[in-house]
């Protein structure tokens, strides 16, 4: 299998903790045309008509789209070990909290994807404070969901620690350190435990040790094009 994906993007962090999960062997490829790149998404087009990552390719050449529908077909192609609770209500908990980022950790975030790609003179405070305000309180409907036992839910690794994991690198690092706002955790105390022991967990440290680095390398590539045309 293929998984066409970005190390910066939510998205494939949350199909990448299944692969790890599992021990799946996959080949991961990053296509062009994502983030800071000027390049066309040429020939992935052809992969995936959405034009969006992640994209799962199987041996066969059939392409899955979205990464919540990767996950699943993973965890019914490969159901060991599962990263899913095993009760029904463990399971709406956990495609609750995957939804939550979807629908508004991110949507509240779009504002500031975009303004990071904007000159600075575009950045008013007002804009970003209300942005941030926005991701707070989507960070706030989390806090009353995630788990109090180091887990996102059920007291195990799930896909929802691979949707919410990623989110947290962006709200907590990246927000405040590129627009100089306050670190949301504080007012936050289940979220910030939860976030303390996630990182002592082996998979979600790798995956955040990855888009860490892929954030930085963005952040980089968009500084150094800024610079060449004059800001
Ligand atoms: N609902 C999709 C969202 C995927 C998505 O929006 N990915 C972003 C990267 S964060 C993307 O590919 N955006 C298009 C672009 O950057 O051109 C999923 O869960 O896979």
């Amino acid at each position: 299998m293929k998984l066409y994906q970005t190390y910066a993007s939510p998205f494939p962090t949350r199909v990448r903790l299944l692969i790890y999960a599992k021990g799946l062997e996959v080949e991961i490829i990053e296509p062009p045309g994502f983030h800071a790149s000027t390049e066309a998404k040429g020939d992935y087009l052809k992969i995936n008509p959405i034009g969006r990552v992640p994209t799962l390719v199987l041996d066969d050449g059939r392409a899955i789209p979205e990464s919540e529908v990767i996950c699943e077909y993973l965890e019914d192609a490969f159901p060991e070990p599962s990263l899913r609770p095993a009760d029904p209500w463990g399971r709406a908990r956990m495609r609750l909290l995957s939804r939550m980022c979807d629908f508004y950790v991110v949507m509240a975030m779009v504002p500031l994807f975009n303004l990071s790609g904007r000159s600075r003179r575009h950045w008013t405070p007002e804009a970003i404070e209300a942005a941030a305000g926005k991701v707070a309180e989507a960070l706030g409907w989390l806090e009353d969901y995630i788990g109090e036992d180091g887990f996102a839910v059920g007291g195990a690794l799930s896909q929802a620690d691979g949707a919410i994991v990623p989110q947290l690198v962006l709200a907590v690092e990246w927000i405040p350190s590129l627009f100089g706002t306050l670190d949301p955790l504080p007012r936050l105390p289940k979220l910030s435990a939860y976030w303390r022991a996630i990182q002592t967990d082996s998979i979600c440290a790798r995956l955040i040790g990855e888009t860490r680095d892929a954030i930085a390398g963005v952040a980089a590539q968009a500084k150094a094009q800024a610079a060449t045309s004059g800001g």
